[in-house]
């Protein structure tokens, strides 16, 4: 499956943590856009989509959460709870977000502005669009 872990230093100090994340750098493409998804209401289980060309780093800055990430050919289920570990997803992936702390922040970078029409948000759709 097209998933990649990354990894940012921690620049911290005696003060505490700081990371940096460029892009280019320790994302690999251009950040165009920054979005976080926080205050999730219990058991709530979201996404339940593709992108078909958007290219997404996710960190879960506080907290922690689970993905179900899946290509059409395999289903894989990952956890994201250190901030400075992020997940790297390009390409037709469906993912589903759940198992989210109550004080999980969960920072998406993403190489373009929001675009529905990137979205695959039926799964019958995904899975035709990737044997294609
Ligand atoms: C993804 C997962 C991890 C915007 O107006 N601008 C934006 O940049 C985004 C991301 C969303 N929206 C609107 C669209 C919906 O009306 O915010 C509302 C909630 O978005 P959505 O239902 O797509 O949220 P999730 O959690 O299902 O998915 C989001 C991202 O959309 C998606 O790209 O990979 O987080």
């Amino acid at each position: 499956m097209n998933i990649r872990f990354l990894e940012f230093e921690d620049k911290g100090d005696e003060r505490g943590s700081l990371a940096a994340i460029n892009g280019g750098k320790e994302v690999p493409f251009a950040i165009e856009r920054v979005y976080y998804i926080f205050n999730t209401a219990k058991n709530v289980r979201r996404g339940y989509h593709a992108h078909r060309a958007l290219k997404q780093a996710l960190i879960a800055v506080s907290g922690s959460c689970r993905i179900l990430l899946d290509d059409g050919k395999e289903r894989v289920e990952v956890a994201l709870d250190n901030p400075l570990k992020g997940l790297y997803l390009d390409g037709l992936i469906w993912r589903e977000i759940f198992d989210f702390s109550s004080d999980c922040v969960l920072a998406v970078l993403a190489n373009a502005h929001y675009d529905e029409s990137d979205y695959i948000r039926d799964y019958q759709k995904f899975q035709s669009e990737v044997k294609r």
